[in-house]
C-alpha cells in the first residue's frame, strides 16, 4: 500500500480553504493509502503563538479530522511533536539544505515580508516539512498547491541524501486536487483564503454558525458583470465562488455555468452558501461530539505510538547511511 502524508498548522481555525484543499483529499484517500495525518503543532510555532491557544487549536484541528470523516482505525492520527523523529530528522535535514534554495521559498518570503525581526525557524522550516515527509518513506502528499514548492525542496532533499549516503528516501509526488487546490480569500481573490488573516470575513472558518457563513458569502467580494463563468484571470471573485460551489457540490464548471446562466449573481451566492453550510453543519454536529466525548485523546495517542514505530525505523537507517554509532 502506498503512504500518504499530510498536515495542517494549528495556528488559528481551521477554514474553508483547509477543508477543501487538504482534509477532503484526506477523508478519500484514507481508503486506498497507508495515511499519516498530523497536526503539524511544530511548525505552528514558527511564528509566535500563545500557549493556551496552541493547545486548544491543536486538539480542535484533530477533532475536526475525526468529524471531516477521517477515521483512525484506517489512518494514523497524532501530534507531530508526539513523534520525536520528526525533530530529529529535521535536524539532519536542515544541515543538508542550502540557504540559498530556503531563501528562494516564497512562503517566507511572504510570511516575513516588511517584518524587522525574523524567526529561525520560519526559514529552516520546509527542512522539517521535508523530514515529515521522508521519515516514513512517503509516496504521495495532498497539498494545496501554495506548498508545491516546499514538496519540490523535499524531492530535492531526499535525492542529494541518496546520492550522498546510497538509496534510501522515496522521493515523494505531490496530490493536488483539481479544483480547490487553492481557495482565495473573499475579500480579496489575489490572496488565498488563510486562517491567520486578522480580517475573519476574509475566510469561512469551519466552525462558523450557519448564519455567519451566509453572511460572509453574500459580502463577498464580486466581480463587475453579472456573468458566472469560470475565468480566473478576468473574473477571479466569481471563479474563487465557483471552485467552492464545485468542491462542495460536486456540480462542474460547465454545470455551474449553465445553472446560473442569465440570472445573475445572486441566485448563485445564495447556493454557493447553501452548499457550504450543507458540507460543514454535519461536521460541526460531530465536532462537538467528538469534543464531549473525550475520545480525542486515546486516539492521538495511539495515533502517535504507530507513528513513532514507523518513523523511528527509517530514523535509524538514516543515521547508519549518515555515519552515526547507533
Ligand atoms: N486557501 C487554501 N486553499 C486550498 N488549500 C489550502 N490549504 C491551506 N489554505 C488553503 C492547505 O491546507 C493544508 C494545511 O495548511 P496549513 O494550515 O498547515 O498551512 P497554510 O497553507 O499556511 O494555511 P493557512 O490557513 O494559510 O495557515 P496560516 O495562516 O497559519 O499560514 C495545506 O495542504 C495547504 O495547502
Amino acid at each position: 500500500m502506498k503512504k500518504v502524508l499530510s498536515g495542517i498548522q494549528p495556528s488559528g481555525q481551521l477554514t474553508l480553504g483547509n477543508y477543501i484543499g487538504a482534509i477532503k483529499s484526506y477523508v478519500e484517500l484514507q481508503h486506498t493509502h497507508e495515511c499519516y495525518f498530523m497536526v503539524v503543532d511544530l511548525h505552528a510555532i514558527t511564528v509566535p503563538q500563545e500557549p493556551e491557544a496552541l493547545k486548544e487549536n491543536s486538539a480542535a484541528v484533530a477533532a475536526l479530522y475525526l468529524a471531516a470523516g477521517i477515521d483512525p482505525a484506517k489512518a494514523n492520527v497524532y501530534l507531530q511533536s508526539h513523534v520525536p523523529a520528526h525533530a530529529e530528522l529535521g535536524w539532519l535535514m536542515t544541515t543538508l539544505s542550502y540557504m540559498g534554495e530556503l531563501e528562494r521559498m516564497t512562503q517566507f518570503k511572504d510570511k516575513s515580508a516588511g517584518k524587522s525581526s525574523i524567526g529561525t525557524g520560519l526559514f529552516v522550516y520546509p527542512a522539517l516539512m521535508a523530514a515529515d515527509i521522508l521519515v516514513y518513506n512517503t509516496d504521495l502528499v495532498p497539498v494545496g498547491d501554495d506548498q508545491k514548492q516546499h514538496l519540490e525542496l523535499t524531492r530535492d532533499l531526499a535525492q542529494r541524501f541518496n546520492q550522498r549516503f546510497g538509496e534510501l528516501f522515496t522521493v515523494p509526488e505531490p496530490y493536488i486536487p483539481q479544483y480547490g487546490a487553492r481557495i482565495m480569500s473573499l475579500d480579496d481573490a489575489s490572496n488565498k483564503m488563510s486562517k491567520s488573516n486578522p480580517n475573519a470575513g476574509s475566510y469561512i472558518a469551519m466552525l462558523d454558525e450557519p448564519d455567519v457563513i451566509r453572511k460572509k458569502i453574500s459580502r463577498a467580494t464580486t466581480d463587475s458583470g453579472r456573468e458566472v463563468r469560470f475565468d480566473r484571470p478576468e473574473k477571479p471573485e466569481i471563479s474563487n465562488l465557483m471552485s467552492i460551489l464545485s468542491a462542495c457540490s460536486g456540480l462542474t464548471m460547465q454545470e455551474i455555468e449553465s445553472k446560473y446562466e442569465g440570472q445573475g449573481y445572486g441566485a448563485f451566492k445564495k447556493d454557493v452558501a447553501e452548499s457550504v453550510v450543507s458540507v460543514l453543519e454535519p461536521i460541526q454536529q460531530r465536532y462537538r461530539d467528538i469534543r464531549r466525548s473525550g475520545e480525542l485523546e486515546e486516539v492521538l495517542r495511539h495515533g502517535a505510538e504507530k507513528a513513532q514505530q514507523a518513523s523511528s525505523r527509517v530514523l535509524r537507517q538514516v543515521k547508519e547511511k549518515m555515519g552515526f554509532l547507533v
